[in-house]
């Protein structure tokens, strides 16, 4: 008999997701909230953008059982992939998670099991998923079964790494672990992982954060650096010769809708227990600042001064601007008086926060280029662009552009290897009282 699931939520993960579990022969319904993702996706047009994404679903609608539709109806999972948005002071908004839990309960059945793939913070399962179940009179882990299967997949490559990555199957208790288990065989190469479900929340939590506080340690090097007269590149790469060293690259802050956010929703479960997660968030936050400070020695009296910004996704060859520090350093160099012209050849102008500009137009008469995201088309950097600067310098803080591309005569590269040779002013130290 065709297994039946229902997923809740049709985003960047959901959808996809679906689509997986429709191609390994389960019949899938698809839940939205909203009408016009239910009705495109059923007119056969995608809503996201993801590598081989229109493909897979145009096979999916020729060859197998997917629907989208606004509400849920019978199945034997559900699967809930639904947004944790942040709120303002950071912690995390699980609604989303308790209303889809909400709109699955007139439908379950003796034997369902119910999987949340959403980022939650550690205990949500306990503390707030099974509770909805139990108030509705079901015996958690024993009459519906109940699991946190966290997704790790990069954007880019979601539909290699759905199917390639090991995943965690963190259960209320050992049989809803072994429930979910069996859902995700039917497509998971990669191992799967049997534990609880406060275990899956806390590791999905510190894979996100253990980038953020290596990525505040390369920071922190390069700050530390700049200021008595170090590269901090080659000290990269040296410590890195060491086998069980892996310093991270230090750049202009960190976004994206993961690391930039998931250490928070540990961080909200115990603040005064999280001094090097607190300290690293605040570190990556304070990178805009650090940038703006190492322009402005570039360009000393800014007013009016052009400075030409490339690059303003939140990492390279991607055109998700979410979180980007990028969106902070144009912010703060148009507050500091400099005329900012910003050139993304992966953004299309009417989703852009601010006017955009080709690379030509942008470089036009300005003072510095400064690179904040490492797309391929600024490695590969047209030296041409350089002659119609009013002064060619380049600021990569991407460390992108070799620095043998750019002859002597083309113009002067600055990136996190030699900002010492920029005029000293102290930088912007983080107050030990943000930390806390
Ligand atoms: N960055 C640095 N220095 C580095 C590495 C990254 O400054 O050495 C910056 C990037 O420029 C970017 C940010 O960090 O602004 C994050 O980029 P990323 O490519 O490292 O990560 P994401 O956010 O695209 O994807 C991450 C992945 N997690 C890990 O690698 C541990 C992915 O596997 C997760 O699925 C995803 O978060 C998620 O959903 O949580």
């Amino acid at each position: 008999m065709t297994k039946k699931i229902c997923v809740i939520g049709l985003g960047y993960i959901g959808f996809p997701t679906s689509l997986v579990f429709a191609r390994a022969g389960f019949e899938v319904i698809g839940v939205d909230v909203s009408e016009r993702v239910v009705s495109a996706l059923n007119a056969g047009e995608v809503h996201i953008e993801e590598n081989g994404l229109e493909e897979i679903f145009q096979d999916v609608r020729t060859n197998y059982a997917f629907k989208a539709q606004r509400h849920p109806e019978p199945a034997d999972t559900y699967i809930i992939a639904v947004p944790t948005p942040v709120n303002a002071d950071h912690t995390a908004n699980v609604d989303y998670v308790v209303s889809a839990t909400e709109a699955v309960l007139p439908y379950l059945r003796k034997g369902n099991t119910v999987i949340v793939e959403s980022t939650i913070p550690p205990r949500t399962i306990d503390d707030v998923v099974a509770p909805v179940l139990t108030k509705a009179g079901w015996r958690v882990g024993e009459e519906i079964y109940l699991a946190h299967c966290p997704e790790r997949v990069l954007p880019g490559r979601i539909f290699q790494e759905l199917v390639e990555n090991n995943r965690i199957v963190g259960g209320y208790n050992p049989q809803s672990a072994e429930k979910a288990a069996e859902v995700y065989r039917a497509f998971v190469k990669g191992e799967i992982i049997l534990t609880s479900a406060t275990s899956a929340e806390m590791a999905k939590l510190m894979e996100n954060t253990f980038r953020d506080v290596n990525i505040a340690l390369a920071n922190e090097l390069a700050k530390v650096s700049a200021s008595i007269g170090v590269d901090a590149l080659e000290v990269i790469g040296l410590a890195n010769k060491h086998p069980r060293v892996n310093l991270h690259t230090p750049g202009p802050g960190v976004g994206g809708h993961c690391i930039a956010v998931d250490p928070y929703f540990i961080i909200e479960k115990a603040p005064e227990l999280t001094p090097l997660m607190t300290a690293s968030r605040a570190i990556n936050n304070s990178m805009p600042a650090f940038v703006v400070e190492q322009t402005g020695k570039i360009t000393p009296s800014h007013a009016g001064k052009r400075v030409a910004v490339f690059g303003i996704t939140y990492k390279g060859n991607v055109d998700d601007i979410r979180e980007s520090p990028a969106l902070e350093v144009v912010h703060m160099l148009g507050e500091n008086g400099f005329d900012v012209r910003v050139h993304d050849p992966h953004v299309l102008a009417e989703l852009a926060p601010f006017p955009m500009f080709t690379a030509e137009e942008a470089v036009a008469d300005a003072e510095c280029l400064l690179i904040l995201t490492d797309h391929n088309e600024f490695k590969a950097l047209d030296l041409s662009l350089l002659s119609r600067m009013k002064s060619p310098v380049i600021l990569d803080t991407k460390n992108c552009v070799e620095s043998s591309h750019v002859p002597q005569s083309a113009g002067k590269l600055y990136n996190y290897g030699n900002l010492h040779e920029l005029s000293r002013v102290d930088t912007v130290a983080v107050p030990v009282s943000q930390l806390a």
